[in-house]
């Protein structure tokens, strides 16, 4: 604990974000404004929109995405895209977004509980929320951290069930070397400012086929086939010239974003590890992740509560967040369905009650890493 006093000494209460986007040099996105200027082509499916589209395609190693406005849309536009009915099986454990994606469409989520150790769909309680009336699974790979996906698929296969991940936080994230974006049949990705990579705004389907992905391009503009075809209500769901432009800089700059994650999150596993009543997540071997969040038990072996330690945080400047605290099964508009019954998700509710998301990002200071640590060891000493 000595070496965690160290590195952190000296820092002052400086307000310590949970994440900040990182920034090309404005300097490198000057042609790029240049170019729109000249071309007048603010929208619909610009240049740089079909360039990002075939350079992620690349990075990923994915065969078709499907850029759009935000992840949110997209969400809404994969279930349309698959004609989605009835009941949908999902996770309580997420950004509520992922639920109301399914209110949009008038489906209804079906909540199953989490595993207690990844914190995604657990597989095992799947089967048992199956009805006539399910047609899909909407699982997340929350944190960036791949769900079962074999297992998700086995089952999906047996009932005869599509399967949409929210795939929010898993940018760039593989398992086996292959993309985790691959599994199901669509993964939707956000580009949020918030997130691993951006565009300002932003998100993208992926999909395995040509014809999907001419559905979705159709969906997210109003449903146009062509001038005169409207093939379904579609929205309007379009990535700006602007937010494209920015994403083709930024992909120059992705890996080395993730690089400086993954020293960040190994600091704290270095400093956090002796702290009793603080673990962390672990990610197996087969699994290159992209260290999107860095989210904490606050176990009962901790002195104080997640929230003590929370609000103690709060008061030196650092914010923490409690993603995913509340449950989305807790809300209003979702408290009242059989599935988000409290005794049916005891996993999801305990990881709402001690999760605690470290802040973590490209350019945050290893010292900031540290003062963070000295603070949570500090306030383990009671
Ligand atoms: N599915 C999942 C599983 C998701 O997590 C999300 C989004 C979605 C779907 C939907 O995708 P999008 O439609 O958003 O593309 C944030 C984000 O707004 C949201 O995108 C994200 N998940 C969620 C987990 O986190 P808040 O309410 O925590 O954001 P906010 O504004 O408090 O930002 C957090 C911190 O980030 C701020 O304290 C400072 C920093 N920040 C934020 C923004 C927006 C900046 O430094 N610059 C910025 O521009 O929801």
């Amino acid at each position: 604990m000595k070496k965690i006093k160290q590195k952190g000494l000296g820092m002052d209460d400086r307000k310590i974000f949970v994440t900040q986007p990182a920034l090309p040099p404005l300097v490198e996105f000057i042609p790029y404004l240049e170019q729109i200027w000249d071309s007048k082509t603010l929208t619909n499916n610009g240049p740089y929109h079909q360039q990002l589209e075939k350079a992620l395609c690349e990075y990923l190693g994915v065969p078709f995405l499907s850029l759009f406005c935000n992840g949110t849309i997209a969400l809404m536009t994969a279930l349309k895209a698959l004609r989605i009915q009835g009941e949908v099986i999902t996770t309580p454990y997420s950004f509520v977004c992922t639920s109301h994606s399914l209110l949009w469409n008038d489906l209804q989520p079906v909540f199953v509980d989490v595993d207690p150790i990844t914190l995604n769909l657990d597989p095992r309680r799947i089967e048992e929320a199956i009805t006539p009336q399910t047609s899909a699974i909407m699982p997340v790979h929350c944190y960036g951290l791949p769900a079962n996906t074999i297992e998700i698929q086995r089952i999906a296969d047996v009932y005869g069930l599509k399967v949409i991940y929210d795939a929010a936080h898993a940018f760039g994230v593989k398992q086996n070397g292959e993309s985790i974006l691959n599994a199901g049949d669509l993964s939707v990705l956000s580009l949020h400012a918030t997130k691993v990579f951006n565009t300002f705004e932003g998100g993208a389907i992926v999909c395995k086929d040509e014809k999907t992905k001419q559905r979705i391009d159709y969906l997210k503009n109003f449903g146009f086939a062509n001038e005169v075809t409207v093939m379904a209500p579609g929205i309007n769901g379009k990535m700006s010239e602007l937010n494209a432009a920015f994403g083709l800089l930024q992909l120059k700059y992705v890996d080395q974003a993730i690089e400086k994650r993954h020293r960040i999150q190994a600091l704290y596993r270095e400093l956090l590890a002796n702290v009793p009543g603080i673990e962390h997540m672990a990610v197996p071997e087969s699994v290159e992740w992209n260290g999107a969040y860095f989210p904490v038990f606050v176990t009962g072996h901790y002195p104080i509560s997640r929230d003590a330690l929370y609000a103690r945080l709060q008061e030196h400047g650092v914010n923490g967040r409690r993603y995913f605290f509340p449950l989305i099964s807790s809300m209003p508009m979702y408290r009242g369905l059989p599935s988000a019954a409290p005794r049916r998700l005891p996993h999801a509710h305990k990881a709402a009650e001690q999760v605690l998301c470290l802040p973590i990002y490209p350019d945050l200071p290893l010292e900031d890493v540290a003062r963070v640590c000295v603070i949570i060891d500090e306030a383990s000493r009671g």
